[in-house]
């Protein structure tokens, strides 16, 4: 009998194809957005399940899946599963770490970029046919080029957009729960400060750490209000690492210069306060949207999966505690 997987959102073809060498597959090619209980009921009597950032998986949803033996993400980021639950329940719980990394550290340089220099208001005007023509102090921004950059999250992809940075000839600042060696601040050329340091000295705050209870709301008015009101803030990480709504205060009272998003509080709702503001560049989670880096995710969690499943080992296994029950 072949095992059963359920994926829950729209992969590539390929990923489905892959898949279905090795297992009886339920896809969702149509993207059907299931709800909880609907998304329960077809993980229910599966082997294991290829789920998205986007899906919840907690104690509730594995007490109702007892066959269950593994759940494979699309995505490095994994605050949605609850892995601790996952290992109490024997279920192994894979990501894709690596593949995306060049991907999101290129979006965390280009929403920096927009957000400096004002792109998407720039866009908004052209659009709204509101442009008559270039002034000397039209939409002025900000330089990238020599600023100090503050990197909140030295990890790989935080490492990967130090490296970009340095063609911006930039002052890289850098703040983390474990300092880096000293082999990798001098390769990347950053200098470590505690947290409350670099929110007051950078121009440019950059969020690239994972969300847990320990970063929930890292930055909120507190650390806003330590910012400097010519200061830049850019989330790429997760959206409740910032609390949004002080964020939205601290944009309208000019507190701090700009914001650069890609994640919300409570995707994909976003808090209605930010439409109101100018200052603001708002992107819908698409740091990692390529076409070669998402394939490459999906097959990445395909793989885990097989692995999964066939040796119990899989690679980017986030509960080795947990022995496959292949
Ligand atoms: C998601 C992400 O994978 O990798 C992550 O942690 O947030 C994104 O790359 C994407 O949203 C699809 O799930």
């Amino acid at each position: 009998m072949k095992k059963k997987v359920l994926v829950t959102r729209e992969v590539f073809d390929e990923t489905v194809a892959y898949l279905s060498q090795h297992f009886d597959v339920t896809s969702n090619q149509a993207n059907v957005n299931y709800g909880r209980d609907e998304m329960i009921g077809r993980m229910q009597g599966k082997d294991a399940v290829v789920i998205t950032t986007s899906d919840h998986i907690d104690d509730a949803v594995l007490s109702r899946c007892p066959g269950l033996k593994a759940v494979c993400s699309v995505g490095v980021g994994f605050n949605h599963i609850d892995v601790e639950a996952c290992t109490r329940h024997g279920v192994m719980a894979t990501h894709t770490p690596g593949v995306l990394t060049d991907s999101v550290a290129d979006m965390a340089i280009c929403l920096t970029l927009a957000t400096v220099r004002r792109l998407t208001e720039g866009e908004r005007m052209v659009r709204a046919r509101q442009w008559d023509g270039t002034h000397l102090k039209q939409l002025l921004g900000h330089d990238l080029h020599h600023a100090q950059v503050g990197i909140c999250g030295l990890g790989r992809i935080g490492q990967t957009i130090a490296r970009r940075l340095r063609g911006f000839e930039v002052e890289l600042l850098y703040t983390d729960i474990v300092r880096a060696d000293g082999e990798v601040e001098q390769a990347l050329g950053a200098t470590y400060l505690p947290k409350d340091e670099l929110l007051q000295r950078a121009d440019i705050v950059i969020l690239i750490l994972p969300y847990t209870p320990q970063t929930h709301h890292y930055i909120a008015a507190a650390e806003l209000a330590k910012m400097k009101p010519s200061a830049v803030l850019i989330n790429i990480a997760r959206g409740s690492i910032v609390d949004d709504a002080a964020l939205a205060q601290a944009l309208k009272a000019r507190q701090i210069w700009a914001a650069g998003l890609d994640v919300y509080e409570n995707e994909p709702t976003v808090n209605p306060a930010l439409f109101e503001l100018d200052n603001v560049v708002l992107s819908p989670h698409i740091a990692s949207a390529t076409e070669p880096t998402r394939q490459a995710m999906a097959m990445l969690a395909a793989r885990n999966c097989v692995a999964a499943l066939t040796t119990g080992s899989p690679p980017n296994l986030l509960n080795p505690e947990v022995t496959g029950r292949a």
